[in-house]
């Protein structure tokens, strides 16, 4: 990776590399095992200032570019992607903050969100409106000086344990999607916690509905001018999409590690598995595809941390590439380790199951291919 990866980035993935090995992978099989939220690893990120890693200096961060940022998210998902998902889903509810909020609203939430001392969360989707984030329906009506909210969102990670919210709502329905607007809601008691979803994988994620019930939000906290909001959640996307596809890098490496060390060790018909044609074939496919979506994932981080104005493509191309690589890989290792593979004595059933939602969330890979297919035509 010498072309696009300095000497510093190598550096950045030992230090955490060693951190993730050390004090994340022991805890990995039980954070999936228990489905409970991990402090402890929430407090370690904190600690060692990764959760405010992308937000600006100047807010108490320390203003990483976005190629470092998928280094870290891709070696924490190596050996536990609950532990990537408290990395990603900060960066991303904070970032609607950074490129939209006003100087006071950074001042005021950023920092607690950048020492970690508060979870932050990202509310755009709603039970109808996924895909077609345009079609949200929670209301921010004005009123005087504030902002009422009422509505719901669903599927938030971080949802009932966040005390920073970035929301998108609608404030003018007949523009359709330029009447969304975002705004920053605090810890509020007008915000109570719906249902609390029990997933397939990334277990020890929090991912629930939240109630906006008169929610009054203060107008200086709306993020950007009225009707904006859904251009800030694209732009957000756009810069966090290759963060996904680095979390979904990281789960394929994990995997691919696994099955290569089992392939060495277990033998059939009196050899090691690995060469026998059969697997040694599927392992080198396998580690083919981790490394071009590996490329893709840095290539973007990389065009994103140059301003590059056609990041969409990019972003969208390494978020759904890298998923699918995640998905097959992660498969393929169940496969090579067989029925020892499928028990949940080895992390690749985990890994298989957390990999699946990276080819959901932040857009399915659907979405992205409609991003690429349109920009490809436009
Ligand atoms: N950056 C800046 N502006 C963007 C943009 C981007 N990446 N993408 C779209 N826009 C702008 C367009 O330029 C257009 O503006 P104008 O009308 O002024 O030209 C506007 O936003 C609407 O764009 P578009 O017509 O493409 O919107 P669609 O309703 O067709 O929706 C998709 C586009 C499907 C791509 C979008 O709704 C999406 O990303 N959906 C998935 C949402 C998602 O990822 N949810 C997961 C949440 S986190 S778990």
């Amino acid at each position: 990776m010498g072309f696009i990866l300095k000497p510093e980035h190598e550096a950045l993935r030992r230090e955490i590399r060693s951190l993730a090995e050390e004090k994340i992978a022991p805890r990995a099989a039980e954070i999936d095992r228990s489905g409970e939220y991990p402090w402890d690893i929430q407090r370690l990120l904190a600690s060692q200032g990764l959760l405010g890693y992308a937000i600006p200096e100047e807010y108490g961060g320390s203003g990483a570019d976005l190629l470092s940022c998928c280094i870290v998210g891709e070696e924490l998902a190596r050996v536990c992607a609950n532990s990537s998902l408290i990395f990603v889903v900060q960066k991303l509810a904070a970032y609607p903050i950074i490129i939209a909020g006003s100087e006071e609203t950074k001042r005021k939430y950023l920092p607690e969100v950048a020492s970690g001392e508060k979870l932050a969360a990202f509310c755009l989707t709603e039970r109808d409106s996924g895909s077609d984030a345009g079609a949200t329906k929670t209301m921010a009506r004005r009123e005087g000086d504030t902002y009422v909210i009422n509505g719901q969102k669903c599927f938030i990670t971080n949802g009932g344990l966040a005390k920073v919210h970035s929301v998108f709502c609608m404030t003018d329905p007949e523009k359709g999607y330029r009447g969304i607007s975002a705004f920053c809601v605090g810890d509020d008691p007008a915000i109570s916690v719906g249902k609390i979803e029990d997933k397939m994988g990334m277990r020890g994620a929090q991912v629930a509905e939240l109630i906006f019930e008169n929610c009054v939000v203060p107008a200086e906290n709306r993020l950007g001018e009225e009707g904006t909001g859904f251009v800030t959640a694209m732009k957000t996307l756009d810069n966090s999409r290759p963060l996904v596809g680095a979390q979904a890098l990281g789960i394929a490496q994990g995997a691919l590690e696994a099955a290569v060390a089992w392939a060495r060790e277990r033998k059939a018909f009196g050899k090691p598995i690995g060469t026998l044609q059969g697997v040694g074939f599927m392992l080198a496919d396998m580690a083919t595809e981790v490394e071009a979506a590996r490329l893709l994932v840095y290539e973007a981080a990389a065009l994103a941390d140059a301003g590059a104005p056609n990041l969409s493509i990019y972003s969208a191309m390494s978020k759904m590439k890298a998923s699918d690589v995640a998905m097959s890989v992660t498969t393929d290792a169940v496969q090579v380790m067989g029925g020892y593979g499928y028990m949940r004595d080895h992390p690749v059933e985990r890994m298989m199951r957390d990999a699946k939602v990276t080819q959901i969330y932040e857009g399915t890979n659907q979405v992205q291919r409609l991003v690429i297919s349109r920009a490809l035509l436009r």
